[in-house]
């Protein structure tokens, strides 16, 4: 299960005390990566697992990709502060759930915030992954309402799961390509590819332009799933 958190980028250099246990990947080209793998207290994290497991109001829409219809192979719900423009993917417009529904979510958020300094998240997709076969493809969160600089911070719940990062081809189709399973798609020999592993209660978040423009290409550089 995981917690993607989405923002408009507003950075604040204020170190934390907690940010000293972070990983620190450098990606490259003025891009990093930061893993708290303790992020969250062991067994917090697994109130929050079970909290979220049986109070969120999951959904599995049925998605548009590559003009085919397919079920989307992970459970999701949305959350996002008032006032954003809708957000739409692959042909689905899920409904913006409230913070105030889900009093836990925001206490999250605010941990998140102070352990990314300067981080300003203002939109929530909690993907739930029931079992070996559920995914997300790789995509970039390149949506209109993120902006030019799109920055995301995601929070995972229960078992290991690999998180892989790539740079993606100007070729690339912007729509997600979520019927395609990861397994077939990772080579994991290139170096313009990154594999976390994401324990339960960690955080990983990406920085300035992860996601974001690069000079070649006029969308955004780097995928992931
Ligand atoms: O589970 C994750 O951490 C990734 C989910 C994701 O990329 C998304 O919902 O956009």
């Amino acid at each position: 299960m995981s917690l993607m958190l989405k923002a408009n980028p507003n950075p604040n250099p204020n170190p934390n005390e907690n940010a000293k246990k972070t990983q620190i990947v450098d990606l490259g080209n003025g891009s990093s990566v930061v893993y708290v793998p303790k992020f969250l207290a062991y067994d917090v994290a697994w109130e929050f697992f079970n909290y979220l497991d049986n109070h969120i109001p999951w959904t599995r829409p049925t998605l548009r990709v590559f003009g085919r219809s397919c079920l989307q192979p992970r459970d999701t719900c949305y959350v996002a502060s008032a006032g954003l423009p809708d957000l739409i993917y692959s042909g689905y417009q899920p409904h913006a759930h409230s913070w105030d529904d889900f009093p836990l979510l925001k206490d999250i958020l605010d941990a998140v915030h102070k352990m990314l300094p300067g981080s300003t998240f203002n939109s929530l997709l909690l993907n739930r992954y029931k079992g070996g076969n559920d995914y997300v493809g790789w995509h970039s969160d390149d949506e209109k309402l993120y902006g030019a600089t799109p920055e995301i911070a995601s929070v995972s719940f229960g078992c290991e799961r690999d998180f892989f990062l790539k740079k993606k081809s100007c070729k690339s189709p912007q729509e997600r390509s979520d019927e395609k399973p990861p397994s077939k798609r990772f080579k994991k020999s290139s170096q313009d590819q990154h594999n976390f592993t994401l324990k339960h209660g960690s955080l990983l978040g990406t920085g300035y332009p992860c996601l974001a423009q690069t000079p070649i290409c006029d969308h955004p550089c780097m995928m992931h799933q």
